[in-house]
């Protein structure tokens, strides 16, 4: 079947990638024209050092950084000021962690995170609380469904000072109840930071409608450059936060012994910004939007549904979460009795199959399920159904080549 996305996808007509299957989406998404040529016409075109010029070329290089900002501000529902430009999501929690964190926890506070998180949304939070007194405290769902019971939520209590959850699973692929979290946080007086890096590129989210304190996600995943992410945070936060990075462009004033500090968002983006990456990022939205969400995550789940039923008959196949294939946002993780997950993704490699295998960075997930590593295909709006034939063959193979006659 013809996927009309494909050809706007360079990355897939080069002569390398002839015959290519790219299920590594949640790793990286591939690029399409529009977004490599709005960071060509960045480079070519506006570049000058964004923000500080007082010249022609550097107010369009501060226009092309602004309204990329505006671009992302629209898209997630929020104010302007509330976005802040980072390299990735990795950097945006950090930035909470160091900040918001540093600046509010107090000994024997908590800090409620789930136990299926990547690990960018564990370590900076283990940082914290290790600098504070502070506990960690991680939400377990069921084994099999992937879901949080309520007795779990009553883990969110008048400790909790900060929750932090994935809207969407790197391994199970599961969409957690972020807006329902978010209230349970805010109930007991503690604010809210979403781990979007996953469910941006996949469904629409509004920051305002979820109620979330800060939101993270990463650039790349979402069709745009590698060195942009985002943070959004509500405003009288970000306001009363310290800054987390210091130097140019991120001050008021600045005597021998101290500072004040620029208006948000700018106070949070020390340094000489990634004008071209935010260029990319605003062009990777546009073209995301005019794909549709709606059409993303029917395709997304129809691929997903499509592998899950081509595989789920054979014994030795185990998928990993919730057995119902319209939870799984495109991600399919699962073993293979008898085939390590490093042999399969190096197997599928041979056949031009790009997979993900190994622990996903989310160590503690698989130390909860018994299962260190696993095998993940991730799929997005350019992926086909033949393409989800053909790997299920491919693996079906696998499990031949390795001895196994079923
Ligand atoms: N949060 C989640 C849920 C992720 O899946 C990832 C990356 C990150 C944060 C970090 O994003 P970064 O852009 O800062 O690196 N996840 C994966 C993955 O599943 N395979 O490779 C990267």
């Amino acid at each position: 079947m013809d996927n009309i996305y494909r050809n706007d996808f360079p990355l897939f007509s080069a002569i390398e990638n002839d015959g290519l299957i790219y299920f590594d989406n949640a790793a990286t998404t591939q690029k399409p024209y529009t977004v490599i040529e709005a960071m060509e016409r960045y480079y070519r075109q506006n570049n000058a050092n964004p923000l500080r010029g007082l010249y022609d070329l550097s107010s369009r290089a501060t226009e092309e950084y602004e309204s990329a900002r505006h671009v992302v501000a629209e898209f997630l529902n929020a104010k302007d000021c509330e976005i802040i430009f980072t390299r990735n999501a990795s950097e945006s929690l950090n930035l909470v962690a160091y900040t918001w964190a540093m600046a509010n926890l107090k000994e024997g506070d908590e800090i409620v995170v789930s136990v299926t998180e990547h690990h960018s949304n564990i370590l900076p939070w283990q940082m914290a609380a290790s600098a504070k007194a502070a506990k960690v405290v991680f939400l377990e769902p069921d084994k099999e469904t992937g879901e949080f019971s309520e007795d779990e939520f009553r883990k969110i209590n008048s400790k909790t000072k900060l929750v932090a959850v994935g809207q969407v699973s790197n391994v199970l692929g599961i969409t957690n109840p972020v807006k329902k979290i978010a209230e349970l946080a805010h109930k007991v007086g503690a604010v809210c930071v979403v781990d979007g890096a996953q469910a941006v590129p996949h469904m629409k989210v509004d920051v305002k409608d979820i109620d979330a304190d800060f939101y993270a996600f990463s650039g790349h995943k979402i069709c745009g450059p590698m060195g942009i992410g985002v943070l959004y945070g509500k405003k009288e936060l970000l306001e009363a936060m310290p800054p987390f990075l210091r130097g140019g462009e991120m001050i008021e004033y600045v005597t021998r012994n101290s500072a004040t500090w620029a208006e948000v968002p700018h106070k949070f983006e020390a340094g000489t910004v990634n004008a071209g990456g935010a260029a990319g990022l605003a062009a990777a939205i546009k073209y995301v939007q005019s794909v549709g969400f709606d059409r993303i995550e029917k395709h997304d789940n129809e691929l997903a549904s499509l592998l899950i039923n081509e595989m789920k008959d054979y014994s030795y196949f185990h998928l990993i979460g919730n057995k119902n294939p319209s939870k799984h946002c495109g991600i399919v993780t699962f073993t293979l009795d008898g085939v390590h997950p490093h042999d399969i993704a190096s197997l599928l490699d041979t056949e031009k199959i790009a997979i993900r295998a190994g622990h996903h960075c989310a160590q503690p997930l698989g130390a909860y399920l018994n299962v260190p590593a696993t095998a993940r295909a991730s799929m997005y709006f350019y992926n086909t159904e033949d393409e989800v034939l053909r790997f299920a063959k491919v693996l079906r193979n696998i499990r031949h080549m390795s001895g196994y006659n079923d």
